[in-house]
């Protein structure tokens, strides 16, 4: 078959450079063409879409499209495109992408047990100081979100000795993880967690969901000084006037954000230089073309072969 009659990819990113996509898939799938934008309106030779923000509208005007690769874990960016034709959409769900966000999450949690910010504060002034040290066995990290994700930065932590909750939205069983799911769980399990790590996709029910009213279900007294949250999940889940508001008034006592309201954060916002905030520009876990590109392109000729298709999205409940 040519690479037309098996039909063309297109690659549909914003804000990401195509180039080492395009590149990578290249190497990958040398008998598949990968273009970076359809031909004209309505394209029939498009057979499968890689995206990242594809622009609204443009997943309808191709009429043959039998799948969508999303090039993140998320699928917020896909699926609020009202348009979008009823075709399967595959999520990244890989050990690279898994172990890029267990080692921020892991990063974060360590900075916040080890009082990194008092330490590179101190030391910028140079006073020899040593801070309080709780013991990991003493702390409970709260995952809000027990997914791929979830479950992984769990089980490294538990390695570490941190105590484990964890919220999702259908009842689980996990060993070492105090599980909590659905809205009833949502009080208990944050009034366990001394820090706080969200790993939620963006929903219409997650949205908004860190705000002042969840952030008072913490507890103020912890091991650490005080409630910790650490959000790699989404912008969108977060009430950042709330998120400010809650660390002022002794709410939160710090607070690791990779992920914001608006991305790139705008310059104007008080979480650049607010004293107990980490800032990370939406970098815990890189999509690596190199190690993601050829696991689409094999899912492709497993979809021809007449294989099911593996992490499908479940577009009713938007994940
Ligand atoms: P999964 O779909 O595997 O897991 C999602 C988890 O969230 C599941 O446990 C699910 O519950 C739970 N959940 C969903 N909706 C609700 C709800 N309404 N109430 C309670 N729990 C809920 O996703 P991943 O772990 O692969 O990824 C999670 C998110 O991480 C992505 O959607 C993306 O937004 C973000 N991400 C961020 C990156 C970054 O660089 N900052 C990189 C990669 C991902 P259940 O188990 O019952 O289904
Ligand atoms: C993702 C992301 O969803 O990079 O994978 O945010």
């Amino acid at each position: 078959m040519t690479s037309v009659e098996r039909g063309r990819v297109l690659l549909a990113v914003t804000g990401w450079d195509p180039g080492p996509w395009l590149a990578e898939f290249a190497r990958a799938a040398p008998d598949r063409e990968i273009v970076r934008a359809p031909a004209g309106p309505d394209d029939p030779t498009i057979r499968y879409a890689l995206v990242w923000k594809p622009p609204p509208g443009l997943m309808s005007r191709l009429p043959n499209l039998a799948a969508i690769f999303s090039l993140g874990a998320g699928v917020d960016h896909v699926i609020d495109d009202t348009t979008l034709p009823d075709v399967p959409i595959v999520r990244i769900v890989a050990d690279d992408l898994t172990n890029r966000m267990s080692e921020y999450v892991v990063w974060q949690v360590l900075d916040h047990l080890r009082q990194g910010r008092l330490y590179r504060a101190w030391q910028a002034r140079r006073q020899w100081r040593e801070a309080p040290q709780p013991a990991a066995g003493d702390v409970t990290v709260g995952i809000m979100g027990l997914g791929a994700l979830g479950t992984d930065a769990a089980g490294k932590l538990a390695m570490l000795g941190f105590r484990l909750a964890g919220w999702s939205r259908r009842p689980k069983h996990l060993a070492g993880i105090a599980c909590h799911s659905g809205e009833d769980g949502l009080a208990p399990f944050l009034g366990t967690s001394d820090i706080l790590v969200v790993l939620l996709p963006l929903t219409a029910q997650t949205r908004g969901i860190i705000n002042r009213r969840t952030l008072a279900l913490m507890k103020r007294e912890t091991p650490l000084g005080g409630p910790v949250l650490i959000n790699a999940g989404r912008g969108g889940l977060q009430v950042e006037a709330d998120i400010v508001e809650a660390l002022d008034n002794g709410a939160l006592m710090a607070a690791s954000l990779d992920v914001f309201e608006t991305e790139p954060l705008p310059a104007t916002s008080p979480l650049w230089d607010h004293p107990a905030v980490t800032v990370t520009p939406h970098a815990a876990a890189t999509s690596d073309p190199r190690r993601l590109v050829p696991i689409m392109a094999r899912q492709m000729d497993d979809f021809e072969a007449g294989r099911p298709l593996a992490n499908l999205v479940d577009r009713k409940a938007g994940y």
